[in-house]
């Protein structure tokens, strides 16, 4: 089979190394960005320190997928999403295809997978399952092949590329499978190699669909987190872990660890148990004025409020707008839909009055879970894992990418407090 996108990267990727190259040799020396201590001390953040050509995000625009608006991006496909963030260009037909085909015959989940997931401690989270499922797949890992038979540095990017082909072509399924078992919906349901790569995922998870606007619902989830540049937690998290020549299934585990906690992406589980526990706790569909004395109790008392505020972004993020535009045409009347609109009008001032936030908008977290809930999707301990298989999408770009580029081992330098304290007396 004719494999379109890796002959298109083989055919850009020298162009890419040369541009590197003459860019370091003529201003490699060239100032950037300055550090101040607050930095040090405040997660590294908003230091440019690495290069990602997948997608930037921008204060005031939100994610830019290959100069591409995201909101441009919302009726494409996911493997269409790929072949953008992987070569800078969308696939014509002839190439979308190509990459169908090329998915459905790599989607075989190995056997030991299934016995390792029904081996698994019945509460064990599904991130736990997600993260141990991709790991247990490591040896048959293309990529540790050609390292241990001695692969040239710069052809790495090949055995790179199949092992993230595989890993997608694989992820629905298993997390299909882990919804279904963990859940108790009963049996796995056969991929359908006739569908695209969502709606398989749609169709596997087994969530009742008449309308196929659950279907529609995946295919715009899988885009809108498909990538979010190269510094967030998990993509950092798998950039370090693939510096150091680990192939992509300990990179993607190790990502996928990084993407379950709380102030990343399980912030979507933690905002729709927040909707539905005020729901429950007020006991009917609460006015405006007591969703602005729960929040308000939740800001006083020391907590977050999931789904608000951004390391980067100072906008509402416009992945929560393409989810509250697709609510507004498939769910309006729906109570929690409408909840989270309530808690935006709401949660911002309060945010702004509270003084800390710096971005007191929010993020796509504050609104994908209602749009699952609206499905009957309603454990939200599943959550994350949508967010997992779709970003794995970026991880797999951002990768395939390094290695083309034969990027070095990730490895900043850490400074001691006495130092700082030693270069502030200095001054
Ligand atoms: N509710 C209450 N306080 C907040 C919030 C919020 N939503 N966002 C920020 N703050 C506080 C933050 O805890 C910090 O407090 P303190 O000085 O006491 O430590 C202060 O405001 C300054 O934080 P920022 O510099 O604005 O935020 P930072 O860049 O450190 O962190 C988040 C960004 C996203 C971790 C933070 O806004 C947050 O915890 N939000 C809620 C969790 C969330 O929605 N995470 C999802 C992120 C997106 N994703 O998809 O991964
Ligand atoms: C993401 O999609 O990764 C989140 O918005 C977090 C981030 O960008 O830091």
């Amino acid at each position: 089979m004719s494999k379109i996108l890796k002959e298109k990267l083989s055919l850009q990727i020298p162009g890419l190394r040369e541009e590197a190259k003459s860019i370091i040799k003529a201003n490699g020396n060239m100032t950037i960005d300055q550090v101040i201590i607050d930095q040090l001390f405040g997660g590294m953040r908003g230091i440019k320190g690495l290069v990602c050509d997948t997608s930037s995000v921008g204060l005031d625009t939100g994610l830019i997928i290959r100069g591409i608006p995201i909101l441009e991006l919302t009726e494409k496909l996911p493997e269409e999403i790929f072949y953008l963030l992987l070569t800078g260009e969308l696939p014509d037909k002839k190439a979308l295809k190509d990459i169908q085909n090329d998915l459905s015959s790599r989607g075989d989940v190995p056997s030991y997978v299934w016995d390792i997931l029904n081996a698994m401690p019945e509460d064990s989270h599904p991130m736990v399952m997600f993260s141990t499922a991709i790991l247990a797949m490591e040896k048959d890992s293309e990529f540790r092949k050609a390292y241990d038979k001695g692969s040239a540095k710069d052809k790495l990017w090949e055995p790179m590329y199949e092992d993230c082909m595989n890993i997608i072509a694989r992820v629905p399924q298993i997390a299909a499978f882990i919804y279904r078992k963990k859940f108790k919906k009963g049996d796995m349901i056969a991929p359908d190699k006739n569908l695209d790569w969502a709606a398989n995922f749609a169709k596997m998870l087994g969530v009742k669909d008449d309308d196929g606007t659950f279907a529609k619902l995946m295919q715009l989830y899988m885009v809108l987190h498909s990538d979010h540049e190269g510094g967030n937690a998990s993509a950092f998290t798998n950039l370090v872990i693939s510096s150091t020549l680990s192939d992509a299934y300990y990179a993607f585990s190790g990502a996928l660890n990084a993407l379950a906690g709380p102030l990343h992406g399980l912030a979507n589980q933690e905002c729709l148990k927040f909707i539905v526990k005020m729901r429950e706790e007020i006991g009917h569909s609460p006015t405006d004025e007591e969703v602005r004395a729960y929040c308000k109790n939740l800001l006083d008392t020391g907590r977050v409020v999931a789904g608000y505020g951004h390391p980067v972004l100072r906008i509402t993020d416009p992945r929560f707008t393409a989810f509250l535009d697709f609510g507004k045409k498939t769910m309006p009347e729906d109570e929690i839909y409408t909840m989270v609109k309530q808690i935006f009008e709401i949660v911002p001032k309060l945010l702004v009055e509270q003084g800390k936030a710096k971005d007191p908008w929010p993020n796509v977290d504050a609104i994908s879970g209602a749009m699952l809930y609206h499905y009957g999707v309603k454990e939200y301990e599943f959550y994350t894992v949508f967010f997992g298989v779709s970003r794995i999408l970026g991880f797999s770009a951002q990768v395939i990418l390094a290695r083309a580029m034969s990027a070095p081992i990730i490895r900043p330098k850490s400074v001691t407090t006495e130092w700082i304290k030693s270069q502030i007396n200095k001054k």
